[in-house]
């Protein structure tokens, strides 16, 4: 419990309602009330005395080794957990040094509540201020701040029902010199934070949608981040209907048992499942973007009618226009419009023949897919290796992709349990979030092993939470695919200059790095060294375990197909990311 201060003055109209505490310790209290599951943070004097009031009333807190760390644990915890978390950082540059996490989270949709000092009003020459409320919309997350002692409870309350009801990432700041301020407070009437109501469409949107996919020959359904708590109803609509089912990267892991589902379209579908979902004749996404990404660039949505269906109007044809837009709620659409598909074309096969069935079957994931290894001199084939590791790790995982060249081994290649199973940190495309990620939905699903897949240079710039890992006892595997470079970025020039030495580097010793923060470190050249791997999920998997794989260096697969090489016939074409 928060002490107060002696001279600590008295603000708000409390009357004998109440005890008498310190704001800091009043939003404490407050977020810990609203059902905050988690804090993850580093502690500077502007934040102390609210994290502890957290801590006090029930909220288990994660000190990380820096704010970028804890951002992205908040994001993925909230993610693959659907709970709310607490990010806890200093004013000024402790906020700074998370606004790449927070952009991250922003660009997501992720409700995460932000706690961050700030200077005393008008305390513009203290080395801390900065305007931290333009700072934080600049990233596209939401500025909230306490305004008076007196209503620091309702402010806190606002913050948590606009980052929850609007999903999204909301920076309270709170400023120090009201921190110590004294208000009454009755924790039994802090207000609930009220639930929303489900959107349902008009009878008319129903109406296309039924039509559309009674009708259709070849539909496919998407199921995207959105779709997560629709499951059910959508394997319903797809077999009411003879649909296939795959799902954009932020829903992977929906469909994952059902005979008629692919695992996941756009870059990382295989050639097989892009074949199927080019050739629809309607397409239905629920709760998806339809970005360059999930559509690679529109192809695969060149020739059917597109319905997208999402609670967000602003979504609607946002990357690419669609033929009919619907605002609703996934579940409820869904349940609506199978119930009429149903009724209207009992029996319907639809894409559902044998003979799709069969190329479902063989498409559906990578690790069937037939390929030549192409191992070099001491350094092993990324493919190869991450289909070995998929066959020897437990599958009862949570894969978490970073970015960069080798982003489609983990990224595609590594099977998963369901949609809890796969946290995607890359939606403001930054390299180095993935260990991060990893840990914060590892601590949110205890029973599943987090497996990070990353390049050296996004691990080299993130690899301080480690130590994070270590305290915590996580056991997990982070697979650092290391061709002492930034891949990505030679693949990307290579056919058009030479200098390229700014983005290679010399060879670094991970495993032994990570064995000097208490891990596990294994160094892996061929599918032979994997023998240590096998050891590690034998043993008690008490610590991380951290492959440092030196692989081959060539463009991967998803490179190769999105960057033309030059040809003999034509000038370069240049692309960028
Ligand atoms: C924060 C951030 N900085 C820079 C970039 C540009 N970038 C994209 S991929 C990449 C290289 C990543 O290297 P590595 O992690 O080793 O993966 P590789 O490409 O070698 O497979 C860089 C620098 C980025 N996306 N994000
Ligand atoms: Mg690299």
């Amino acid at each position: 419990m928060l002490r107060q201060r002696a001279d600590a003055r008295t603000i708000g109209d409390g009357g004998d309602m109440g005890d008498r505490i310190t704001v800091a310790e009043a939003i404490g209290r407050t977020i810990a009330k609203l059902g905050a599951a988690h804090i993850f943070g580093v502690v500077g004097s502007g934040n102390f005395h609210v994290t502890n009031a957290m801590i006090d009333h029930g909220v288990p807190f994660t000190a990380t080794r820096h704010e970028m760390g804890a951002a992205t644990m908040a994001d993925a915890f909230t993610r693959t957990s659907g709970l709310l978390t607490v990010v806890s950082v200093h004013q000024g540059c402790g906020l700074t040094n998370a606004l790449t996490g927070i952009a991250e989270a922003a660009k997501c949709h992720t409700p995460v509540l932000v706690v961050t000092g700030d200077t005393a009003m008008g305390d513009i020459t203290s080395n801390f201020y900065i305007d931290q409320d333009a700072a934080v919309a600049a990233v596209g997350a939401t500025p909230a701040r306490i305004r008076t002692a007196a209503s620091a409870v309702a402010d806190t309350e606002a913050a948590i029902r606009t980052a929850v009801h609007g999903r999204q990432t909301v920076v309270l700041s709170v400023p120090v010199d009201l921190q110590e301020e004294l208000v009454a407070f009755d924790d039994t009437a802090i207000p609930r934070v009220p639930a929303a109501p489900l959107l349902v469409p008009p009878a008319e949107s129903l109406e296309q949608l039924v039509e559309l996919l009674a009708t259709a020959e070849r539909p496919v359904i998407i199921g995207g981040r959105g779709a997560w708590g629709a499951k059910d109803e959508l394997r319903r609509l797809a077999a009411a209907s003879g649909a296939l089912l795959v799902t954009s990267a932020g829903g992977r892991g929906l469909f994952v048992d059902d005979d008629w589902a692919l695992d996941i379209m756009g870059g990382f579908a295989t050639e097989g499942a892009a074949e199927l979902i080019s050739s629809a004749d309607v397409i239905v996404a629920f709760g998806a973007a339809l970005n360059k990404w999930t559509t690679r660039s529109g192809e695969l949505l060149s020739t059917a009618t597109t319905v997208q269906v999402d609670d967000r109007p602003t979504a609607i044809g946002l990357h690419r226009p669609v033929d009919v837009g619907i605002i609703g709620d996934a579940a409820p659409v869904a349940a609506a419009a199978a119930d009429a598909v149903a009724a209207r074309t009992p029996g319907k096969l639809g894409y559902r023949t044998p003979e799709v069935a069969e190329r479902v079957r063989r498409y559906r994931y990578w690790k069937d897919q037939p390929f030549e290894p192409r191992p070099e001199v001491d350094r092993v084939d990324p493919q190869e290796l991450t289909n070995a590791l998929d066959a020897i790790l437990p599958i009862e995982r949570i894969v978490v992709p970073d970015g960069g060249n080798v982003n489609c081994y983990p990224g595609a290649h590594l099977r998963v349990p369901d949609e809890r199973g796969y946290c995607i940190p890359l939606s403001f495309q930054a390299i180095g979030m993935g260990l991060s990620a990893g840990i914060g939905a590892g601590i949110a699903q205890p029973h599943r092993l987090p497996v990070v897949g990353t390049g050296d240079g996004a691990f080299l710039m993130s690899l301080v939470e480690l130590d994070t890992a270590v305290r915590l006892g996580l056991g997990m595997v982070v697979i650092v695919y290391n061709d002492d470079a930034y891949g990505a970025e030679v693949n990307l020039f290579e056919p058009y200059t030479d200098k390229l030495e700014l983005v290679r580097f010399p060879e670094t010793d991970i495993a032994a790095i990570a064995r000097g923060y208490r891990c596990d470190g294994v160094t892996v050249r061929s599918i032979d060294d994997l023998d240590a791997v096998q050891a590690w999920i034998d043993g008690p998997r008490d610590r991380p375990l951290v492959i440092d794989a030196k692989i081959a260096k060539f463009p991967s697969w998803l490179m190769a197909r999105r960057h033309r090489q030059p040809t003999e016939e034509g000038e370069p074409v240049r692309i960028s990311h």
